[in-house]
């Protein structure tokens, strides 16, 4: 079975990009890391069983606004549509989608997890036979360049999850405009943005009863103990979400519970008790404020979509 194309970010730079961004975030006066890094094979794993919390609720209200709208969604995508995804992860969704389109000429899941990736495409192909199914190893943060012959078709977007709340809003704009040339000429995006509400539902959504969260965040420092030979105590760092409501955002932090120092990469990092590592911020909307970010990139919202209780937004933006 082949192997995931890549046409940006080769593996091998993929490598070096995180020992450089990983010891950069952690020479910062404010220590930080990037959540992109949270989705190695473990990571990936955990953030599946993070989906399946009570507290968890965007995928599963997500999965309820597809499935009642899918048909609308795709008004409009004919039999040589290509069908780009952001960030495919395991492609649960758009199983939705596929499911609703009776033709379309390729499907391209574009993911930094090679394992997601070949994991999604063994699931999709024995459900949609025939699916011509063009797996892309890349990090749809950096632009992304589509297979030749599928750049002149008309593209449908999609990005799920809201996972374009992990981005500064300025960084978002840029995102989303990135996304509108990819997907040019005429292109159209279905996108999932989690709303604003009651702090204590979005602060429980990402501190989990069950500990799963907390699983996912402290298995970055496993990976970066595995990766870049380094010496993180997963005790002795704990996992923290809280709500900036002037950011209008969840951050993600791991707390260091006492003074300690760490090796990563034969350099010592010190922290000091209570000294935080930033981690993940989810970037948290109101319609009206998601569609002045979406119009400074270029794109014209159309019809959102949203649940009876007002906790998620999927929007269809077009490109003129
Ligand atoms: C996959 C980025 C959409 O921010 O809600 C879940 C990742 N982080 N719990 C999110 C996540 C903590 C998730 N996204």
């Amino acid at each position: 079975m082949s192997k995931a194309t890549e046409r940006s970010a080769p593996l091998v730079r993929q490598a070096d990009d995180f020992a450089v961004s990983v010891l950069e975030g952690l020479s910062r006066p404010k220590k930080s890391l990037p959540c992109r890094f949270f989705y190695d094979a473990k990571g990936s794993a955990l953030f599946e069983e993070i989906t399946r919390q009570p507290e968890y609720y965007p995928t599963r209200v997500e999965l309820g606004i597809l499935t009642a709208n899918a048909t609308q969604m795709l008004e409009g995508a004919l039999g040589e549509t290509v069908l780009v995804e952001f960030g495919s992860g395991s492609s649960i969704k758009t199983e939705i989608l596929l499911g609703h389109m009776r033709r379309l000429h390729a499907y391209v899941p574009i993911d930094i997890s090679e394992s997601a990736l070949t994991d999604a495409r063994e699931r999709l192909t024995a459900r949609f036979s025939g699916l011509n199914i063009q797996l892309l190893l890349a990090d749809f943060s950096h632009p992304i360049e589509l297979p030749p012959e599928l750049a002149p078709r008309p593209k449908l977007g999609f990005f799920p999850g809201s996972t374009i709340g992990n981005f500064v809003p300025a960084e978002a704009t840029r995102l989303l405009r990135a996304m509108r040339e990819t997907l040019s000429p005429r292109g159209k995006l279905i996108i999932g943005v989690d709303l604003k509400k009651d702090v204590r539902q979005l602060v429980a959504a990402y501190d989990d009863a069950n500990g799963v969260t907390a699983a996912f965040n402290l298995n970055l420092l496993a990976r970066i103990n595995r990766e870049l030979d380094a010496t993180f105590d997963l005790q002795a760092f704990r996992h923290a979400a809280t709500y900036e409501p002037f950011e209008g955002r969840i951050e993600m932090h791991l707390v260091s519970v006492k003074d300690q120092d760490v090796w990563v990469a034969g350099r010592k990092i010190r922290f000091r008790e209570a000294e935080t590592i930033h981690t993940e911020s989810a970037y948290k909307y109101t319609i009206e404020e998601f569609h002045l970010i979406a119009q400074a990139a270029g794109w014209t919202p159309l019809r959102v979509w949203k649940d009876e209780l007002n906790l998620f937004s999927v929007h269809e933006l077009v490109a003129p």
